[in-house]
């Protein structure tokens, strides 16, 4: 089964992600996950970190001369502000005296985290609770999309709204629009409302606050059947929920048009169902997002999740010292005022592999050779 988990600490030396699982023979070159880690670093509303950090991924195992060998790919980022904090992150002898953090920040890990492993620092919580952590899921994200190539389906994101700030589309955009999306300082494919949303954001720094939004994620290119509909753990729409949701500050998502399906009557709500020859089955709405019963229909899959701002306010709210118990001010450690343009890159990462893992699940493991010739008899079939 395709899986991956990633280590490091946000200031600590490095950020790991180990992918298990890929088949042998895919193309695989460091500038397919360095582009990716590149994407996820753009955005209006980053801190000062993102001045510090150039990420880029060393490749460790699992590939000899730009193709995979089937074994555990490990890869590698530098965190370049390891510099900074060699003495205060080692992980070796204290060498000085280290202030704990005690004033745990609401809305972030800190508390619960406390409290769940019985520490009494705080920057052992949000060292690893860190949004840092995302960027060996972006890489993960980018090996999974390099299988996903070879197949022809391609995965973008955009930002639909920043605050109050709502784009307004006339068409959903399609891989061809994502350097215009890139170029975009909020990622977001309306011109007007990109605007509005860096106004927005430079206004919210003014203010010493933060801000969230709302983004999609399209996956085009995915052919009816992946995922399922026998096993719950199989359906992909449970898997892109969790994925999506287990992004940091991601508090809901959506698949098409989600809590909206609520307020409809059945008959304006379900995408009917057509046939031309060569095309195959098809429909002329997505109100599914793609979807239905667990599986993709072979329309587009639309998820969109919406990020709470970041907890970390330059105008702390009250909390409690975890040391003496008083009543004090949150921590103000650095930070970002608006995450979502990133965020964004970051939820195609994990729906890239979610599909990733749809796709080996149905037509096997091994060997990209196998793979391809399954799925191009899967998809006559489905033709025909
Ligand atoms: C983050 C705090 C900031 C962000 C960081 C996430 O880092 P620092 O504490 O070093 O200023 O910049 O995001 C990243 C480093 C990144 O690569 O996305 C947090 O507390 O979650």
């Amino acid at each position: 089964m395709l899986r991956y988990v990633t280590a490091g600490e946000s200031h600590g030396p490095a950020l790991i992600a180990i992918v298990e699982g890929m088949p042998a023979g895919l193309k695989l070159d460091v500038d397919d996950l360095n582009k990716e880690l590149a994407r996820r670093q753009l955005g209006f509303g980053r801190g000062g970190r993102m001045k510090i950090e150039k990420d880029k991924a060393d490749i460790l195992s699992g590939v000899r001369f730009g193709i995979t060998l089937g074994s555990p790919i490990a890869l590698k980022i530098d965190n370049r502000d390891w510099e900074n904090w060699q003495v205060k992150m080692s992980a070796g002898e204290v060498s000085e005296e280290i202030e704990p953090v005690t004033q745990p920040r609401p809305g972030h890990a800190d508390l619960s985290g406390i409290l769940k492993t019985g520490q009494k620092d705080i920057r052992n919580i949000l060292e690893r609770s860190s949004a840092r952590e995302t960027a060996a899921r972006v890489a993960a994200g980018a090996v999974a999309k390099a299988l996903l190539r070879e197949f022809d389906i391609q995965i973008i994101s955009h930002v639909t709204s920043i605050g109050e700030v709502k784009a307004n589309l006339q068409k959903l955009p399609t891989p061809e629009d994502l350097a215009i999306i890139d170029e975009s300082p909020a990622r977001c494919f309306d011109p007007e409302a990109t605007k509005k949303m860096v106004e927005l954001i430079e206004q919210t720094k003014k203010d010493r606050d933060t801000v969230g939004g709302v983004f999609e994620v399209l996956a085009y290119g995915c052919p009816p059947g992946l995922g399922g509909y026998a096993f719950w753990e199989d359906k992909l729409d449970g898997n892109l929920a969790r994925a999506l949701m287990a992004i940091q500050a991601i508090k809901g998502v959506e698949i098409g048009e989600g809590f909206e399906a609520a307020y409809k009557p059945g008959s304006q709500m379900h995408d009917e169902i057509f046939y031309s020859k060569g095309k195959g089955y098809y429909r002329k709405t997505n109100r599914a997002g793609g979807i239905e019963g667990g599986m993709t229909n072979g329309e587009v899959v639309i998820a969109r999740a919406a990020m709470k701002p970041i907890p970390t306010l330059m105008q702390p709210l009250k909390t409690v010292d975890i040391d003496t118990k008083e009543p004090v001010e949150a921590i103000k450690e650095r930070s970002d005022i608006c995450a979502v343009p990133a965020a964004a890159v970051i939820g195609e990462a994990v729906v890239a592999f979610e599909i990733a893992r749809a796709l080996l699940n149905k037509f096997g493991g091994d060997a990209m050779d196998d793979i391809m010739a399954a799925y191009g008899h899967y998809l006559k079939r489905v033709r025909d």
